[in-house]
């Protein structure tokens, strides 16, 4: 049983992700079947262009699959939970550095490991229904998948707000701050699919979409209270100061529900993968990987979120001033 398809036509390498029961999330199987597929093809001469795609119409990928490598941490399966993140890192540098166009059609939710498999290709099309995060800070875990690397080349602030909070983006937003190329309306996004499938130039494929989307998102404020190089508690006093504002107000919520050591931590690595290549960045991202799944807040926030729903954990320490920095630069090397 395998959750890839895959298909090389007119030039045309195409990979259909397919597991219905879990949005896509990649399990240890989607990972080594990529990574041996997207090899093979590298040195192909058939395959001019890679597309991926989604066989779920409600989401290209939700992630990484969280559930497994949480029963691989309760049961001492250091091991596996080590195999499963290097796996996953080696195929984002894979993708990063692939000879070929590589393209990802997102028409909807591309959050974590999903974000993974697309931001490092070349094109990234989004329609309005693509929702675009990196949301880890929820379950004691923190944004990897490289991107300690990508989250701090955005613009002023973004990937900070994005990386702490887990906000998610619409796809005219993701254009918006880089992290998607294209933006198609889902109901031409057909006639696209089938234009680079036809082995069209991607660049005439893509002709009609090149005009700037339009985004409200508050950039001033993302950048005013985000700034790199913030502590998470700098940000959170920065944003209790602002009373009465409705959108420092949703943010301080979404901060509120995130495990606390996990916020710390993401400030460090985004910090120091700032000044980092994407190499260091993941193997950075590996050793804090195989760290933070070693605390407790990693199986209680998949238990919260993921396993039992009920969205409510219990995070030790449960605020940002118990958060214990000489853990926080174990995990985070810095
Ligand atoms: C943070 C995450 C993930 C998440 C929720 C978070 C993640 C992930 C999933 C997910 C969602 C639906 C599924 C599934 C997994 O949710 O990585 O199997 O059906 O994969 O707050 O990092």
């Amino acid at each position: 049983m395998s959750f890839i398809n895959s298909s090389v036509t007119n030039g045309v390498g195409e990979i259909v992700l397919d597991r219905p029961k879990a949005l896509n999330a990649l399990d240890q199987s989607m990972i080594d079947d990529l990574y041996e597929l997207l090899q093979q093809w590298g040195d192909d001469d058939a395959v001019e262009t890679v597309l991926v795609t989604s066989a779920n119409p409600r989401a290209f990928c939700a992630g990484g699959d969280i559930r497994a490598i949480r029963d691989h941490v309760l049961a001492g399966e250091t091991a596996a939970v080590t195999r499963y993140f290097s796996s996953e890192y080696r195929l984002n540098q894979l993708i990063a550095e692939y000879p070929k166009p590589y393209i990802a059609l997102i028409d909807g939710a591309a959050m974590g490991g999903g974000l993974g498999i697309s931001v490092h290709g070349e094109l990234r099309v989004v329609t309005e229904n693509a929702l675009i995060a990196m949301p880890e800070t929820a379950i004691g875990f923190f944004p990897d998948v490289g991107a300690t690397y990508f989250l701090p080349r955005l613009p002023e602030g973004v990937g900070l707000w994005l990386g702490l909070t887990g906000a998610r983006l619409r796809g005219a937003d993701a254009v918006a701050v880089g992290l998607a190329t294209h933006f198609v309306p889902s109901d031409q996004l057909a006639t696209v699919a089938g234009a680079i499938r036809s082995g069209a130039p991607l660049g005439e494929a893509l002709a009609d979409h090149r005009e700037p989307v339009t985004s409200d998102l508050p950039l001033a404020k993302i950048a005013g209270y985000f700034q790199p190089g913030c502590t998470a508690a700098s940000i959170v006093g920065g944003l209790r100061g602002d009373v009465g504002d409705a959108w420092a107000e949703d943010t301080l919520a979404l901060l509120d529900a995130a495990s606390p050591t996990s916020l710390a931590v993401t400030a460090a690595l985004l910090e120091a993968g700032g000044q980092s290549t994407l190499e260091q960045c993941l193997e950075r991202e590996l050793h804090a990987a195989e760290q933070i799944t070693r605390y407790p807040d990693f199986a209680e926030g998949v238990r919260a979120v993921l396993v039992d729903k009920d969205r409510n954990p219990s995070f030790i320490p449960p605020t940002l001033d118990g958060v214990d920095g000489a853990l926080v630069s174990r995990i985070a090397l810095s």
